[in-house]
């Protein structure tokens, strides 16, 4: 309940922080007076989608109807998320796999409990076949476990499951995989009730001894960090491994749920013993957190939001670093009112980041494209998706190509109604050439 409890609390935050500005002008992109739009080259939308009854229009990224991450392998799309489609109000785990034309290959649905989630999927070649990992939660009892699942590829039967989490009324929660080699890394965080006190956790597991002891196996090691009895201190989104060790965002040091608090977007580097060889921090005095990353091997690229800079609540944040920890250029993107991203990902010369931004506080939110230059992060295209939409498909953004894809939730095909569905996107990365 936690990951939907503090965007609860986020949503509110930014509706308050938002009403005070609600007199100001709504233009949420940066230049011009008609922001440009996309059409993307498909679009896959699913399920009849409700989310819980009487939610406030404005709470963007909240609910059970949602993909939260797509992974691109070898042609193939995997897509994991929650939907409420199945039993009213009982929140499962889904896991779909496309080809790239959008078809669908397989779907698969998992009802352990009364919520459960997938929230980054991994796709990996073992010998032999094709291997996916999905990570999450599910609620046993009292608390939220953390979850690990590994799949088959070709059709996504269930090889084996793993839960843990040791915090009664707590939540533990998966957001983060990564492999290289035998070492696979998984990124959560461990809350208190109510979020009191959140850790930021990895661990390290040797896949083959995951599969000899059909998931049984104890980490190698287990590393947190923050402090260990006070404060907020997360893991978010994807993480990034190689033979080095394995590089961590999210946001350290805050005192308060919501925009209040304080803590700073963070990047960390630890190595394949678990030791942790830095930690770097960006932000100012208020609310900073990072919410997912990508690497191309010779820098990182963390996407997220700042209530420290930019032009109002909260503001859209990409900034660069080198391997190494060094920060390099940023950018902040947004208007008056909530602005994020948490979708991003680099090709040789560009930076892709996929936005929610609202033009006022009361207003639908609307998906964006920004495009940076890969080196400077100078803005070089942005673009919302054109129609009315009211639309969060900033969760995930993977590219291959000439092509980006990208998943969240969308409200647009159930015109008029108060619900939200699953949804993915191809969209060119021309996507600002386009009208
Ligand atoms: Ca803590
Ligand atoms: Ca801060
Ligand atoms: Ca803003």
């Amino acid at each position: 309940m936690f990951q939907f409890a503090r965007r609860l609390a986020f949503g509110f935050l930014c509706f308050l922080l938002g009403a005070l500005l609600w007199g100001l002008p709504g233009r949420a992109l940066g230049q011009g007076s008609e922001p440009a739009t996309f059409a993307p080259e498909w679009v896959k939308a699913w399920g009849p989608g409700h989310d819980f009854p009487g939610l406030p229009a404005n709470l963007a990224d909240l609910g059970a109807n949602q993909a939260w991450d797509v992974f691109l392998h070898a042609g193939h799309l995997y897509v994991t998320g929650t939907d409420q489609a199945r039993v009213r109000g009982d929140i499962d785990l889904f896991v779909r796999k496309y080809d790239l034309d959008g078809l669908l290959i397989w779907e698969e649905a998992w009802d352990n409990g009364p919520k459960d989630a997938g929230f980054v999927c991994v796709a990996d070649a073992d010998p032999g076949r094709v291997s996916l990992y999905v990570g999450g939660y599910t609620r046993v009892g009292n608390m939220n476990r953390a979850l690990l699942q590994k799949r088959d590829a070709a059709d996504g039967k269930l090889l084996w499951t793993k839960t843990w989490g040791e915090i009664p009324h707590g939540h533990h929660e998966i957001d983060g995989i990564a492999i290289h080699g035998d070492a696979l890394y998984v990124s959560h965080y461990d809350s208190t009730w109510a979020g009191g006190n959140i850790n930021a956790v990895v661990r390290k597991f040797d896949k083959r001894e995951l599969d000899r002891t059909e998931g049984k196996a104890e980490p190698a090691w287990t590393t947190v960090w923050g402090n260990r009895d006070a404060e907020q201190d997360t893991t978010d989104g994807h993480i990034f491994a190689d033979g080095t060790g394995v590089w961590v965002t999210g946001r350290i040091g805050g005192r308060s749920l919501g925009g209040g608090g304080g803590g700073d977007l963070y990047l960390t580097k630890l190595d394949p013993d678990g030791r942790q060889l830095w930690i770097k921090t960006w932000g100012g005095d208020r609310y900073d957190q990072g919410l997912s990353l990508t690497s191309d091997g010779e820098g990182l690229f963390v996407a997220g939001w700042t209530a420290s800079r930019g032009a109002g609540a909260f503001d859209a944040a990409v900034v660069a670093f080198g391997m190494d920890g060094t920060i390099g250029p940023e950018r902040v993107w947004g208007g008056p009112s909530l602005d994020y991203s948490r979708g991003v990902a680099a090709d040789l010369s560009h930076v892709y980041a996929a936005a929610y931004t609202k033009a006022r506080p009361t207003g639908p939110g609307r998906t964006a494209i920004l495009k940076l230059d890969k080196r400077t992060l100078d803005l070089v295209g942005e673009a919302l998706w054109e129609g009315k939409g009211d639309d969060c498909v900033t969760t995930s953004l993977v590219q291959e190509g000439p092509w980006l894809y990208l998943a969240g939730k969308t409200n647009r095909f159930k015109d008029g109604e108060q619900t939200f569905q699953p949804v993915l996107l191809k969209v060119s990365k021309d996507f600002d050439k386009r009208r």
